[in-house]
Protein backbone atom coordinates (compact mmCIF):
# COMPACT_ATOMS: atom_id res chain seq x y z
CA UNK A 1 0.00 0.00 0.00
CA UNK A 2 2.90 2.31 0.51
CA UNK A 3 3.66 2.06 -3.28
CA UNK A 4 0.02 3.16 -3.84
CA UNK A 5 0.77 6.64 -1.77
CA UNK A 6 3.60 7.06 -3.67
CA UNK A 7 2.19 6.72 -6.83
CA UNK A 8 -0.62 9.35 -5.85
CA UNK A 9 1.86 11.32 -4.40
CA UNK A 10 3.41 11.75 -8.47
CA UNK A 11 -0.01 12.11 -9.84
CA UNK A 12 -1.28 14.57 -7.36
CA UNK A 13 2.85 16.56 -7.93
CA UNK A 14 2.22 16.29 -11.95
CA UNK A 15 -1.63 17.86 -11.73
CA UNK A 16 -0.49 21.35 -13.85
CA UNK A 17 0.23 19.27 -16.40
CA UNK A 18 -3.05 17.32 -16.70
CA UNK A 19 -4.85 20.38 -16.32
CA UNK A 20 -3.53 21.37 -19.38
CA UNK A 21 -4.40 18.64 -21.10
CA UNK A 22 -8.06 18.86 -19.86
CA UNK A 23 -8.25 22.65 -20.63
CA UNK A 24 -6.57 22.02 -24.27
CA UNK A 25 -9.37 19.52 -24.96
CA UNK A 26 -12.14 21.13 -23.41
CA UNK A 27 -11.64 24.44 -24.71
CA UNK A 28 -10.28 23.36 -28.52
CA UNK A 29 -13.47 21.44 -29.07
CA UNK A 30 -15.95 23.12 -26.90
CA UNK A 31 -16.82 20.18 -25.40
CA UNK A 32 -20.55 20.00 -24.04
CA UNK A 33 -20.43 16.97 -22.57
CA UNK A 34 -18.33 13.81 -21.13
CA UNK A 35 -18.83 10.06 -21.54
CA UNK A 36 -16.11 7.90 -19.17
CA UNK A 37 -15.45 4.28 -20.90
CA UNK A 38 -13.65 1.32 -20.07
CA UNK A 39 -13.82 -2.45 -19.16
CA UNK A 40 -13.61 -4.20 -16.18
CA UNK A 41 -11.94 -2.57 -13.67
CA UNK A 42 -11.67 0.44 -15.98
CA UNK A 43 -15.12 0.46 -16.71
CA UNK A 44 -15.58 0.37 -13.10
CA UNK A 45 -13.26 3.44 -12.71
CA UNK A 46 -14.76 5.21 -15.08
CA UNK A 47 -18.35 5.44 -13.50
CA UNK A 48 -16.56 6.37 -10.01
CA UNK A 49 -14.79 9.20 -11.99
CA UNK A 50 -17.86 10.27 -14.38
CA UNK A 51 -19.84 10.81 -10.33
CA UNK A 52 -16.85 13.23 -9.45
CA UNK A 53 -16.99 14.72 -12.68
CA UNK A 54 -20.83 15.08 -12.14
CA UNK A 55 -20.41 16.32 -8.79
CA UNK A 56 -17.69 18.93 -9.01
CA UNK A 57 -18.13 20.40 -12.99
CA UNK A 58 -21.27 21.56 -14.75
CA UNK A 59 -20.40 19.14 -17.60
CA UNK A 60 -23.27 16.48 -18.54
CA UNK A 61 -21.79 12.78 -17.66
CA UNK A 62 -22.12 9.47 -18.88
CA UNK A 63 -20.53 6.11 -17.99
CA UNK A 64 -20.44 3.42 -20.35
CA UNK A 65 -18.76 -0.12 -21.14
CA UNK A 66 -16.34 0.37 -23.95
CA UNK A 67 -17.92 -3.12 -25.85
CA UNK A 68 -21.55 -1.20 -25.35
CA UNK A 69 -20.01 1.97 -26.75
CA UNK A 70 -18.70 0.57 -29.90
CA UNK A 71 -21.97 -0.98 -30.71
CA UNK A 72 -24.58 1.86 -30.13
CA UNK A 73 -22.27 4.91 -29.56
CA UNK A 74 -25.35 7.02 -31.11
CA UNK A 75 -27.36 5.94 -28.12
CA UNK A 76 -24.60 7.16 -25.73
CA UNK A 77 -23.52 10.43 -27.05
CA UNK A 78 -26.35 13.06 -27.74
CA UNK A 79 -25.61 14.65 -30.62
CA UNK A 80 -23.34 17.28 -28.99
CA UNK A 81 -19.81 17.88 -28.77
CA UNK A 82 -18.77 15.25 -26.65
CA UNK A 83 -15.15 14.08 -24.97
CA UNK A 84 -14.95 10.35 -24.92
CA UNK A 85 -12.50 9.45 -21.99
CA UNK A 86 -11.19 5.84 -22.47
CA UNK A 87 -9.51 4.85 -19.32
CA UNK A 88 -7.38 1.46 -19.72
CA UNK A 89 -4.49 0.85 -18.43
CA UNK A 90 -2.60 -1.18 -20.75
CA UNK A 91 -4.20 0.57 -23.47
CA UNK A 92 -3.99 -2.14 -25.80
CA UNK A 93 -7.49 -3.83 -24.65
CA UNK A 94 -9.43 -4.60 -28.06
CA UNK A 95 -12.61 -2.86 -26.91
CA UNK A 96 -11.07 0.44 -25.91
CA UNK A 97 -9.36 0.32 -29.31
CA UNK A 98 -13.04 -0.24 -31.30
CA UNK A 99 -14.68 2.25 -29.01
CA UNK A 100 -11.55 4.93 -29.94
CA UNK A 101 -12.55 3.70 -33.93
CA UNK A 102 -16.17 4.03 -33.73
CA UNK A 103 -15.57 7.53 -32.30
CA UNK A 104 -13.59 8.28 -35.22
CA UNK A 105 -16.74 8.11 -37.38
CA UNK A 106 -18.45 10.65 -35.27
CA UNK A 107 -17.75 14.47 -36.29
CA UNK A 108 -17.72 16.57 -33.41
CA UNK A 109 -16.45 13.54 -30.90
CA UNK A 110 -12.78 14.07 -29.03
CA UNK A 111 -11.22 11.50 -27.29
CA UNK A 112 -8.96 11.43 -24.42
CA UNK A 113 -6.76 8.11 -23.17
CA UNK A 114 -6.36 7.99 -19.37
CA UNK A 115 -3.79 4.96 -19.59
CA UNK A 116 -0.52 3.72 -17.77
CA UNK A 117 1.58 3.24 -21.00
CA UNK A 118 2.15 6.37 -22.78
CA UNK A 119 3.50 4.77 -26.19
CA UNK A 120 -0.22 2.52 -26.03
CA UNK A 121 -1.87 1.90 -29.55
CA UNK A 122 -4.82 3.51 -27.85
CA UNK A 123 -2.55 6.47 -26.99
CA UNK A 124 -1.79 6.93 -30.23
CA UNK A 125 -4.96 6.75 -31.26
CA UNK A 126 -6.83 9.22 -29.09
CA UNK A 127 -6.51 13.01 -29.26
CA UNK A 128 -4.49 13.62 -26.55
CA UNK A 129 -3.55 11.27 -23.29
CA UNK A 130 -2.99 11.41 -19.51
CA UNK A 131 -0.80 8.90 -18.58
CA UNK A 132 0.48 8.19 -15.33
CA UNK A 133 3.96 5.41 -15.38
CA UNK A 134 3.45 5.56 -11.66
CA UNK A 135 0.38 3.08 -11.54
CA UNK A 136 2.50 0.56 -13.88
CA UNK A 137 2.32 -2.92 -12.20
CA UNK A 138 3.22 -6.53 -12.67
CA UNK A 139 -0.23 -8.06 -11.65
CA UNK A 140 -2.68 -9.20 -13.71
CA UNK A 141 -5.48 -7.66 -11.24
CA UNK A 142 -5.46 -3.99 -11.03
CA UNK A 143 -4.81 -2.66 -7.82
CA UNK A 144 -2.35 0.42 -7.89
CA UNK A 145 -3.34 1.39 -11.48
CA UNK A 146 -6.95 1.50 -10.18
CA UNK A 147 -6.59 4.25 -7.53
CA UNK A 148 -3.95 6.39 -8.85
CA UNK A 149 -5.92 6.28 -11.94
CA UNK A 150 -8.99 7.40 -10.24
CA UNK A 151 -6.92 9.61 -7.95
CA UNK A 152 -5.93 11.27 -11.15
CA UNK A 153 -9.64 11.58 -11.93
CA UNK A 154 -10.79 12.84 -8.95
CA UNK A 155 -7.59 15.57 -9.31
CA UNK A 156 -8.47 16.33 -12.83
CA UNK A 157 -12.81 16.90 -11.46
CA UNK A 158 -11.69 19.29 -8.41
CA UNK A 159 -9.37 21.20 -9.97
CA UNK A 160 -11.53 21.50 -13.03
CA UNK A 161 -14.88 22.02 -10.99
CA UNK A 162 -12.60 24.97 -8.84
CA UNK A 163 -13.77 22.76 -5.82
CA UNK A 164 -11.47 24.08 -3.04
CA UNK A 165 -12.75 21.36 -0.49
CA UNK A 166 -12.16 18.86 -2.13
CA UNK A 167 -8.79 19.54 -3.57
CA UNK A 168 -7.68 20.12 -0.02
CA UNK A 169 -8.91 16.34 0.84
CA UNK A 170 -7.44 14.95 -1.87
CA UNK A 171 -4.28 17.09 -1.54
CA UNK A 172 -3.80 15.36 1.90
CA UNK A 173 -4.50 11.42 0.76
CA UNK A 174 -1.13 10.30 0.02
CA UNK A 175 0.30 11.64 3.54
CA UNK A 176 -2.43 9.50 5.45
CA UNK A 177 -0.35 6.31 4.69
CA UNK A 178 0.26 5.86 8.63
CA UNK A 179 -3.58 4.85 8.54
CA UNK A 180 -3.65 2.47 5.87
CA UNK A 181 -1.61 -0.02 7.91
CA UNK A 182 -4.24 -0.07 10.44
CA UNK A 183 -6.76 -0.46 6.93
CA UNK A 184 -4.67 -3.33 5.81
CA UNK A 185 -5.35 -4.90 9.16
CA UNK A 186 -9.29 -4.63 8.69
CA UNK A 187 -8.90 -6.48 5.38
CA UNK A 188 -6.59 -9.51 6.78
CA UNK A 189 -9.09 -9.88 10.14
CA UNK A 190 -11.89 -10.85 7.67
CA UNK A 191 -9.63 -13.70 5.52
CA UNK A 192 -9.83 -15.79 8.38
CA UNK A 193 -13.14 -17.52 7.37
CA UNK A 194 -14.58 -19.24 4.51
CA UNK A 195 -17.14 -17.42 2.17
CA UNK A 196 -20.05 -18.90 -0.01
CA UNK A 197 -20.49 -15.32 -1.72
CA UNK A 198 -19.27 -12.19 -1.03
CA UNK A 199 -21.83 -9.38 -1.61
CA UNK A 200 -20.71 -5.59 -2.10
CA UNK A 201 -22.95 -3.12 -1.46
CA UNK A 202 -22.80 0.69 -2.73
CA UNK A 203 -24.79 3.95 -3.66
CA UNK A 204 -24.35 6.98 -5.82
CA UNK A 205 -20.49 7.33 -6.27
CA UNK A 206 -20.20 4.59 -4.12
CA UNK A 207 -21.31 1.80 -6.37
CA UNK A 208 -18.10 1.65 -9.02
CA UNK A 209 -16.45 1.01 -5.92
CA UNK A 210 -18.53 -1.29 -4.53
CA UNK A 211 -18.33 -3.33 -8.40
CA UNK A 212 -14.57 -3.33 -7.99
CA UNK A 213 -14.46 -4.54 -4.66
CA UNK A 214 -16.76 -7.39 -5.79
CA UNK A 215 -14.73 -8.14 -8.90
CA UNK A 216 -11.59 -7.99 -6.68
CA UNK A 217 -12.30 -11.10 -4.65
CA UNK A 218 -14.12 -13.10 -7.40
CA UNK A 219 -10.35 -12.40 -9.63
CA UNK A 220 -8.06 -12.48 -6.82
CA UNK A 221 -9.22 -15.21 -4.66
CA UNK A 222 -11.89 -17.21 -7.32
CA UNK A 223 -14.83 -16.20 -4.51
CA UNK A 224 -18.27 -15.80 -6.18
CA UNK A 225 -19.17 -12.59 -5.79
CA UNK A 226 -21.95 -9.68 -6.39
CA UNK A 227 -22.93 -6.09 -5.99
CA UNK A 228 -25.98 -4.30 -5.72
CA UNK A 229 -27.37 -0.83 -4.68
CA UNK A 230 -27.97 -0.94 -0.77
CA UNK A 231 -31.47 -0.85 -0.81
CA UNK A 232 -31.96 -3.17 -3.80
CA UNK A 233 -30.13 -5.99 -2.36
CA UNK A 234 -33.88 -6.75 0.03
CA UNK A 235 -36.00 -7.17 -3.18
CA UNK A 236 -35.20 -10.84 -3.70
CA UNK A 237 -31.58 -11.41 -3.84
CA UNK A 238 -31.86 -11.03 0.28
CA UNK A 239 -33.56 -14.28 0.25
CA UNK A 240 -30.55 -16.65 -0.15
CA UNK A 241 -27.81 -15.10 3.12
CA UNK A 242 -26.79 -17.04 5.31
CA UNK A 243 -24.14 -17.65 7.58
CA UNK A 244 -21.58 -18.02 4.94
CA UNK A 245 -22.64 -14.40 3.44
CA UNK A 246 -19.61 -11.84 4.15
CA UNK A 247 -21.87 -8.39 2.94
CA UNK A 248 -19.89 -5.35 2.47
CA UNK A 249 -21.40 -1.74 3.09
CA UNK A 250 -19.52 1.04 1.47
CA UNK A 251 -21.93 3.23 3.95
CA UNK A 252 -22.83 6.60 2.21
CA UNK A 253 -23.52 9.71 3.68
CA UNK A 254 -27.25 9.94 2.16
CA UNK A 255 -27.78 6.68 3.17
CA UNK A 256 -27.08 7.01 6.95
CA UNK A 257 -30.97 6.76 7.79
CA UNK A 258 -31.71 3.78 5.76
CA UNK A 259 -28.09 1.88 5.27
CA UNK A 260 -28.00 0.58 9.00
CA UNK A 261 -31.51 -0.56 9.34
CA UNK A 262 -30.69 -2.79 6.42
CA UNK A 263 -27.13 -3.86 7.58
CA UNK A 264 -28.94 -4.96 10.75
CA UNK A 265 -31.53 -7.13 9.04
CA UNK A 266 -29.10 -8.68 6.93
CA UNK A 267 -27.28 -9.60 10.36
CA UNK A 268 -30.38 -10.96 11.77
CA UNK A 269 -30.58 -13.38 8.42
CA UNK A 270 -27.38 -14.77 9.93
CA UNK A 271 -25.71 -12.69 7.08
CA UNK A 272 -21.69 -11.50 8.14
CA UNK A 273 -21.62 -7.56 8.22
CA UNK A 274 -18.89 -5.35 7.32
CA UNK A 275 -19.45 -1.50 6.93
CA UNK A 276 -16.94 0.64 5.53
CA UNK A 277 -17.04 4.19 6.18
CA UNK A 278 -19.96 5.40 8.27
CA UNK A 279 -20.07 6.65 11.83
CA UNK A 280 -18.99 4.24 14.53
CA UNK A 281 -22.05 4.96 16.55
CA UNK A 282 -24.59 3.97 13.77
CA UNK A 283 -22.59 0.81 12.85
CA UNK A 284 -21.81 -0.39 16.59
CA UNK A 285 -23.37 -3.82 16.24
CA UNK A 286 -21.78 -4.65 12.92
CA UNK A 287 -19.64 -7.86 13.07
CA UNK A 288 -16.93 -5.48 11.77
CA UNK A 289 -16.74 -1.59 11.39
CA UNK A 290 -14.13 0.07 9.73
CA UNK A 291 -14.09 4.03 10.35
CA UNK A 292 -12.51 6.26 7.45
CA UNK A 293 -12.17 10.08 7.47
CA UNK A 294 -15.29 11.62 7.94
CA UNK A 295 -14.76 14.34 5.77
CA UNK A 296 -13.71 13.04 2.55
CA UNK A 297 -17.12 12.81 1.31
CA UNK A 298 -18.76 9.76 -0.84
CA UNK A 299 -16.85 10.98 -4.03
CA UNK A 300 -13.49 10.51 -2.20
CA UNK A 301 -13.76 7.88 0.29
CA UNK A 302 -14.44 5.11 -1.65
CA UNK A 303 -11.06 5.37 -3.03
CA UNK A 304 -9.95 4.85 0.46
CA UNK A 305 -12.57 2.01 1.02
CA UNK A 306 -11.23 0.06 -1.50
CA UNK A 307 -8.04 -0.43 0.33
CA UNK A 308 -9.36 -2.98 2.99
CA UNK A 309 -11.39 -4.72 0.65
CA UNK A 310 -8.14 -5.09 -1.45
CA UNK A 311 -6.08 -6.30 1.26
CA UNK A 312 -9.12 -8.86 2.15
CA UNK A 313 -8.73 -10.35 -1.36
CA UNK A 314 -5.03 -11.28 -1.11
CA UNK A 315 -5.07 -12.35 2.68
CA UNK A 316 -8.24 -14.21 1.68
CA UNK A 317 -6.94 -15.99 -1.29
CA UNK A 318 -3.18 -16.62 0.01
CA UNK A 319 -5.32 -18.63 2.87
CA UNK A 320 -7.51 -20.28 0.11
CA UNK A 321 -4.48 -21.30 -1.98
CA UNK A 322 -4.46 -19.11 -4.83
CA UNK A 323 -2.49 -16.60 -6.08
CA UNK A 324 -3.92 -13.63 -6.26
CA UNK A 325 -1.51 -11.71 -8.95
CA UNK A 326 -2.83 -14.54 -11.31
CA UNK A 327 -6.38 -14.90 -11.89
CA UNK A 328 -7.24 -18.06 -13.76
CA UNK A 329 -8.16 -17.87 -17.37
CA UNK A 330 -7.28 -13.97 -16.96
CA UNK A 331 -4.23 -12.19 -18.60
CA UNK A 332 -2.96 -8.35 -18.29
CA UNK A 333 -4.11 -7.46 -21.74
CA UNK A 334 -7.56 -9.02 -22.37
CA UNK A 335 -7.88 -8.93 -26.42
CA UNK A 336 -10.43 -11.00 -28.95
C1 LIG B 1 -8.75 -4.03 -17.89
C2 LIG B 1 -8.72 -5.48 -17.48
C3 LIG B 1 -9.30 -5.62 -16.10
C4 LIG B 1 -9.10 -7.00 -15.56
C5 LIG B 1 -7.66 -7.45 -15.64
C6 LIG B 1 -7.13 -7.28 -17.02
O1 LIG B 1 -7.86 -3.79 -18.90
O2 LIG B 1 -9.41 -6.27 -18.41
O3 LIG B 1 -10.66 -5.32 -16.07
O4 LIG B 1 -9.49 -6.99 -14.22
O5 LIG B 1 -6.90 -6.69 -14.73
O6 LIG B 1 -7.37 -5.93 -17.45
P1 LIG B 1 -7.32 -2.38 -19.30
O7 LIG B 1 -8.12 -1.96 -20.48
O8 LIG B 1 -7.49 -1.44 -18.16
O9 LIG B 1 -5.88 -2.62 -19.64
Amino acid sequence: MAEQAQAWRTVWEARDSSQAVWRKLLSAGRIEELVFTGCGSSFYLASSAAAAFSKWTTYPVKSVPASEWLLYPDQHASGKRTLLVIISRSGTTTECLWAAEAAEKMPGLRTLAVTCHPDSTLAQRCDDTLAIPAGREESVVMTKSFTSMLYLLLVSAALLGENRHAQAELAGLPDCAADWSQLAAEGKALAGEDYRTVVCLGAGPLYGIAQEAALKVKEMAAQPSEVYHPLEYRHGPKSIVNDQTLIVLFASDRGREYEPRLMRELKQMGGRVWVIGGSAELFADMDRHTPLKETAGDWIRGLIGLLPVQQFGVHYAIRRGYDPDRPRHLSQVVEL
